[in-house]
């Protein structure tokens, strides 16, 4: 049945509708409508469609949902070749200045010559691709293949939701641009991190996610992938003459609709090139994808043509690539650090390499399901990435480098250090040493924290002398460092008199400390920096905080139950508040202050009776509040008594109240102190 006028004339304006969405969406990255409504117009097209084939066009957005799986691609050959691009790995700004040297070589320009003017923009890392439009309408996309001959990647690129269907404007006959298919950093994490959620296989690294996705061979697998395109210059024209300039050129592509990076820039001269590739370098990880480098081409194309090519790579370009920021190398060992909370934290000792710029030889692997997740035997060839100043991390294994003999490793079922049996708690990820401070590790780590900048501030009590220290025994708590003398201390290696007489000055300058440093220095499990100071200047004095059970110090604001029950167990050691009372008999000592609760905050000195139900906190929450502000609550009724709470159902307590003349705070009730 052929379509009416009326459903010929749906489709156009759903065609229409899509395509405007599809705008806001990518180009510029504000969606008008939800996600819902979008599907909702594109199926109502699809079944229009599919009822009447002849209402199919090539330029349908339903085009790009690809169709059935191939079982090979097709080969495509290039009308223009797509060349390569001459690399230079020069750090600094030999880059730039060799290009541009041997530029103005080659066109015979002298140094009297003027600059020359060129276009410089990123080398974005993800599949060259050229896309080829006839009359405005997508026909084809292929791989680079060899530069002759690439693979037809039609159904898949059709998916890449930023690739024009049709071009704007007054299309050519013939247009092919050439460009780049990547992954957006982001869309690479989300995608990676729904795939976890699911238990599906992740991605790499962006730029595999990007080059596997078009070149295989289900474009219904290929259309989950988030894919993006930018062009960066053209192949086959027909019906048109492009501007003069490669920059001009880009603007033109812009202008037809397809994406350009807007990352590039004129420059004139060598030194213009290399303050670009300085720019960029520092830029380089707040992009949102990733580059391996920047492009300086001669921009006057009529030079382009004077200059031609050598061995397939134009004389008029060339790339000046970054560090690279990942490199291959063996995972010689998976090593177990212990830290100061008892964490197991699996290491991967690695055979050295050279990535963005540092060698790496150590890089961290978070814990045992991580490892497992990412499929990592002892053994393997693996992929390490740097990424900015960031710690190198293990990014996935090349499975194909296999020869058999890798190990799969296991988390050790008793602490590497001190033997005591490691645990995994039920909904954990972390295996910890169940030894506590008879674990030397955690010994060392409990004192390097004690000793560190914002505890204890010791200065000088680094980690190689605490190893010593521990090691023979020296020290075993912090309280023993206030025991240490100049003859223990000179027994030890490489320790000079000097630097042992400075280490006794900075312990004893130590002693002279706050609360908040204290508590802090004591390194409670998930007690920092910010909770010492909160607890610290909630309960004013040390001896009101050990008094305090997990009810009263989680009303110290930001104090939970997980912070509550850490401080609970470390305090009902009897170990730990031995040494506690250790540390002050040797002197160390702060100023107390009054429990702030008692002196200031806006219910300073109120007393207060809570009864019957309230509408939206517990009793025990709502006295936790009233204490916060500093106010007291008292469980009867009496003269003291300031205000009666009283939620619904409220009985003698209240009537009690009313006798004595008490105010009244029930909702909306008045409010006011006894007698006023
Ligand atoms: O961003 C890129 N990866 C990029 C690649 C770029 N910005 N410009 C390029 N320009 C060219 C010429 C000069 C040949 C038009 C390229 C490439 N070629 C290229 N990429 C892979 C092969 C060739």
């Amino acid at each position: 049945m052929t379509a009416t006028a009326e459903q010929q004339g749906r489709a156009a304006q759903l065609r229409a509708q899509i395509e405007q969405h599809n705008r806001a969406y990518y180009e510029l990255d504000a969606p008008i409508i939800p996600d819902a409504e979008y599907d909702r117009l594109f199926r109502e097209l699809q079944a229009l469609e599919q009822a009447h084939p002849e209402l199919l066009t090539a330029d349908s957005p339903t085009r790009r949902v690809g169709g059935a799986p191939l079982a090979q691609f097709d080969p495509v050959r290039h009308a223009v070749p797509m060349l390569s691009i001459r690399t230079e790995t020069d750090t600094e700004d030999s880059g730039a200045l060799a290009f541009d040297a041997r530029v103005r070589r080659e066109l015979g320009l002298g140094e009297a010559d003027p600059p020359l003017e060129y276009a410089a923009e990123l080398k974005f890392d993800g599949l060259a691709i050229s896309l080829r439009y006839e009359n405005g309408m997508l026909v084809r996309a292929a791989t680079r293949g060899d530069g002759e001959t690439g693979e037809d990647v039609t159904q898949n690129v059709r998916t890449v939701g930023s690739i024009p269907l049709r071009l704007r404007g007054d299309a050519p006959a013939v247009l092919e641009v050439r460009g780049e298919i990547y992954m957006r950093r982001d869309d690479f994490e989300a995608f990676n991190a729904r795939a976890l959620a699911a238990g599906e296989k992740l991605l790499v690294n962006p730029r595999n996610g990007a080059a596997g996705s078009i070149r295989q061979l289900d474009p219904a697998v290929t259309r989950k992938r988030p894919l993006s395109f930018f062009a960066y210059g053209v192949g086959e024209i027909d019906g048109w003459t492009p501007p003069p300039t490669h920059s001009a050129l880009l603007d033109a592509l812009l202008a037809f609709g397809l994406p350009v990076c807007a990352e590039r820039v004129v420059a004139h001269g060598a030194d213009s090139l290399a303050a670009f590739h300085r720019e960029v370098a520092r830029r380089r990880m707040t992009l949102p994808f990733d580059i391996d480098g920047v492009v300086y081409k001669v921009n006057s194309l009529a030079l382009q043509a004077r200059l031609g090519f050598v061995s397939r790579e134009p004389r008029w370009a060339v790339a000046h690539k970054y560090p690279a920021q990942e490199a291959l190398t063996e995972l010689l060992d998976i090593e177990i650090q212990v830290g100061r909370t008892g964490a197991l934290t699996p290491v991967a000792r690695l055979a050295p390499v050279f990535v963005g710029g540092v060698t790496v030889t150590n890089a961290t692997l978070h814990n045992e399901d991580e490892i497992r997740r990412k499929d990592l035997r002892i053994g393997d060839t693996v992929i390490v990435r740097r990424a900015g100043d960031v710690i190198p991390e293990v990014v996935g294994a090349v499975a194909e480098r296999r020869s058999g003999s890798e190990r799969v490793f296991a988390m050790p079922e008793k602490c590497p250090v001190c033997g005591s049996h490691a645990v995994r708690g039920a909904d954990e990820a972390v295996t910890r040493c169940s030894g506590g401070l008879f674990c030397a590790a955690q010994r060392k780590q409990a004192l390097l924290h004690f000793a560190s900048r914002r505890a204890m501030d010791i200065e000088g009590l680094g980690d190689k002398l605490v190893d010593q220290l521990v090691d023979n025994a020296v020290v075993g708590t912090p309280a023993d460092l206030y025991k240490l003398g100049v003859a223990a201390l000179a027994a030890l290696d490489r320790m000079a008199e000097k630097s042992a007489a400075n280490l006794l000055a900075a312990i004893e300058a130590s002693k002279q400390t706050t609360l908040a440093r204290f508590i802090f220095a004591l390194g409670i499990r998930n007690v920092g920096e910010r909770t010492a100071k909160d607890l610290a200047r909630h309960f004013g004095s040390l001896d009101r905080l050990l008094a305090a059970d997990p009810a009263r110090l989680q009303q110290v604001p930001d104090v939970g139950p997980v912070v509550a029950s850490s401080m609970a167990q470390f305090f009902a050691e009897p170990h730990n508040r031995e040494v506690i009372e250790q540390l002050r008999a040797a002197g160390v000592r702060w100023e107390e202050g009054e429990a702030q609760a008692s002196v200031s905050g806006r219910l300073a000195g109120k007393v207060f009776v809570l009864t019957g139900t309230l509408p939206t906190l517990s009793r025990e929450q709502a006295g936790g509040l009233i204490e916060a502000a500093g106010g007291k609550v008292s469980g009867s009724v009496s003269k003291k008594t300031d205000f009666v709470v009283a939620g619904s159902e409220a009985g003698s307590k209240l009537e009690k109240a009313q006798q004595l003349g008490v105010s009244d705070h029930r909702r909306g009730g008045a409010a006011g102190p006894a007698g006023e």
